[in-house]
């Protein structure tokens, strides 16, 4: 939206600064945050376009969740009034009876103005969002909704790991995952470039680190894969163009695309890749970046089925844990 991306996000040196998010109360096991672990009570809103809601999406599929969380997935094309529900029958979300995400945003606070972000959690029994924090969201689906993990669910964010997946995280969230958007809605040359050298000086670091083993952290698929790879699945088609991230192509990084595309062959990732919807949202969205809101045609996607090789690396995808059947 144009007001909120270049203003109230829009730093004095033309710099992209993504705001707080809002709400953030923790679904947790023991229901400390006032909000206790409950099959079927919330519903997960995505948008499949969305790196950050895409997050959630594989997590909770890794974990077979899909019976204990529901999920509503919005149209990738939001009009003046937000995400939409208007995939659904008649327009409306079946569980939830709303036409706009914006309702359980306001259903929750009457007075918020803010953008109305996926991916967020709504408790059906209330109608109002519960959080739209998106880096716990997924995180607690791992640690706090254990009781309704499918048998062999593999364990995203092991605790012998997490302070190595948080130290490795964090870099790629403000250089890669944060750092595309910092480049894309960059209104000074100068904040631009500082977006472009921060992504690709970390994507080489990245790749360095993935060129002798398989996964970012220990021998198994973790939490910080997954919010790796949402980015790099977005980028040839719409960060290289689109936020003009094009110092190379993840096609032209092969350590970085042969990882890709083994996280993609890989059951519960590329299965949750819409990339109709992907490009649809950002090329047709953001009017100040594609004023014309022509999708591009490209890129031909048959390179996603390549074989990786990555298997030499050692290291298995689910650790002690077992694929999930479909997510
Ligand atoms: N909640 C976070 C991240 C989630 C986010 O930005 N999601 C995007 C889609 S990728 C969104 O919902 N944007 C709605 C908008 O810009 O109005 C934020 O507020 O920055």
């Amino acid at each position: 939206m144009a007001a909120a991306q270049f203003g109230a996000e829009t730093s004095s040196a033309g710099e992209f600064v993504r705001q707080a998010n809002r709400f953030t109360d923790r679904i947790t096991a023991d229901g400390s945050d006032g909000v206790p672990v409950e099959p079927g009570r919330y519903r997960l809103v995505v948008s499949k376009a969305c790196p950050w809601a895409h997050r959630s999406l594989i997590v909770r599929g890794l974990l077979g969740l899909q019976d204990a969380l529901s999920l509503a997935v919005v149209d990738p094309i939001r009009d003046e009034r937000g995400w939409r529900f208007s995939l659904d029958p008649a327009g409306r979300d079946p569980v939830l009876g709303i036409e706009f995400l914006s309702q359980a945003y306001l259903a929750r606070d009457p007075e918020f103005t803010g953008r109305v972000t996926v991916p967020a959690v709504v408790d059906t029994t209330t109608g109002q969002v519960v959080t739209n924090d998106y880096p716990t969201i997924s995180l607690d689906l791992s640690t706090q909704w254990r009781a309704y993990h499918r048998s062999g669910a593999p364990d995203l964010y092991p605790a012998a790991h997490r302070a190595e997946i948080d130290a490795v995280m964090e870099p790629i969230f403000r250089n890669i995952n944060n750092g595309v958007y910092r480049a894309g809605f960059a209104v000074s040359q100068e904040a631009y470039q500082h977006a472009f050298d921060d992504l690709f000086g970390e994507l080489d670091r990245v790749a360095d680190r993935l060129a002798t083993r398989r996964y970012l952290v220990g021998d198994s698929i973790t939490e910080a894969d997954i919010r790796l790879f949402t980015t790099l699945v977005r980028f040839d088609a719409v960060y290289h163009g689109h936020f003009k991230c094009n110092r190379h192509k993840l096609t032209e990084l092969p350590v970085l695309w042969a990882y890709a595309r083994d996280l993609f062959q890989t059951p519960g990732f590329g299965d949750t890749v819409d990339f109709d919807h992907i490009k649809r949202h950002y090329y047709r969205t953001h009017h100040e970046i594609n004023p014309s809101g022509i999708v591009p045609a490209g890129p031909d996607l048959a390179g996603w089925h390549a074989p990786s090789g990555r298997q030499v690396l050692g290291g298995s995808p689910f650790g002690a844990g077992t694929a999930p059947e479909s997510s």
